[in-house]
């Protein structure tokens, strides 16, 4: 595996959830084949889990680690081509990135959609570039429009709490303060579809996501009615993806928050999210406590995904 940023790059998912099904019985048996392999880590935004969860992934396979905070103690990069660098940033991402590809063996890049220009987001402009000029396989630690550790992390999990072969996944849209991206979503979608998971999405109108990741996914404006009979509620909040209102938060509305009397409405349903979270405005702290919210196996289950993709990249070189 040389890439890892859409579901497809794993191929057969069932073959890849039973890998790390495997993985997780038993994580340090891998331990030789990253012996005297470095992974780099660069995040141009902010992480907790994913650092936690890749760097504790990388050792499991016996991998060195390197962590690149961009923000913190390098050099501010500029990414654009063609500019005149006499403005803030002494160095351009098109040096930086070979640089960076000679000092390790595997690389993954976390950087966020800025929401300013839908295009520039959806081209996936920095990942691309570190495909393309690292000479290394690269994986996305959340891109401008996708999230997969998490997502492929949100499949294991629902795969080891499904009561029911085929559970009913409800992705729900959730009020936030700030304007965040539609990767998590994205994502979610994607693997949703992927896997052949029963998937209903709810939100209010006009936060259609992007088609290419909903496909036939169907969308029910009506929140409560899409809760009726659901397995599982994964909640996140997104801004606008449509053209005119791009990255805009178009409604605050906190009667979209989860609470019990929603969560009563399911079918026992397990409330999911991928962190980190605001309580009292995505979801009240009595589902969050409560026994139904597997927040925190989610989480734990990044570790599984990482080390899934990792493994594969490592395996590469091998052959
Ligand atoms: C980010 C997002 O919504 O994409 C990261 C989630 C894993 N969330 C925040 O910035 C709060
Ligand atoms: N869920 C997730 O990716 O969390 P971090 O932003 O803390 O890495």
């Amino acid at each position: 595996m040389n890439t890892f940023i859409n579901a497809k790059d794993l191929g057969n998912l069932n073959v890849a959830l039973k890998e790390a099904l495997r993985i997780k019985k038993d994580r340090f048996s891998y331990k030789d084949l990253g012996r005297d392999k470095t992974l780099l880590m660069v995040f141009f935004n902010s992480s907790l889990r994913t650092r936690l969860s890749t760097q504790k992934a990388a050792m499991n396979l016996g991998m060195n680690t390197m962590i690149l905070d961009i923000n913190a103690g390098t050099w501010k990069l500029e990414t654009e081509r063609g500019v005149v660098m006499d403005a803030d940033k002494p160095e351009h991402i098109l040096e930086a990135i070979p640089v960076m590809g000679c000092y390790c063996d595997i690389i993954g890049v976390r950087s966020f959609a800025k929401l300013e220009n839908k295009s520039d987001d959806y081209s996936e402009n920095i990942l691309k570039q570190f495909v393309q000029y690292s000479g290394k396989p690269v994986f996305s630690m959340e891109g401008a429009t996708t999230h997969p550790l998490q997502s492929f992390a949100d499949l294991i999990t629902i795969e080891e709490f499904k009561t029911n072969s085929c559970p009913k996944v409800v992705l729900s849209w959730v009020p936030h303060p700030k304007s965040l991206p539609q990767a998590v979503p994205n994502s979610f979608a994607d693997f949703m579809n992927e896997a052949n998971i029963n998937l209903v999405i709810t939100h209010p109108e006009g936060y259609e996501l992007d088609p290419k990741f909903v496909r036939k996914a169907p969308v029910e404006y009506d929140q409560m009615k899409a809760f009726r009979g659901a397995d599982f509620v994964y909640a996140k909040n997104w801004s606008a993806f449509k053209d005119a209102y791009y990255g805009q938060i178009l409604s605050e509305d906190h009667s979209w928050t989860i609470d019990i009397a929603k969560m009563n409405l399911t079918n026992n349903a397990k409330f999911m999210h991928c962190l980190p979270v605001r309580r009292n405005i995505v979801v009240t702290d009595e589902v969050i406590e409560s026994s139904r919210s597997i927040v925190i196996q989610e989480a734990a289950n990044r570790e599984i995904s990482s080390q899934t993709i990792l493994k594969r990249m490592l395996e590469t070189f091998k052959t």
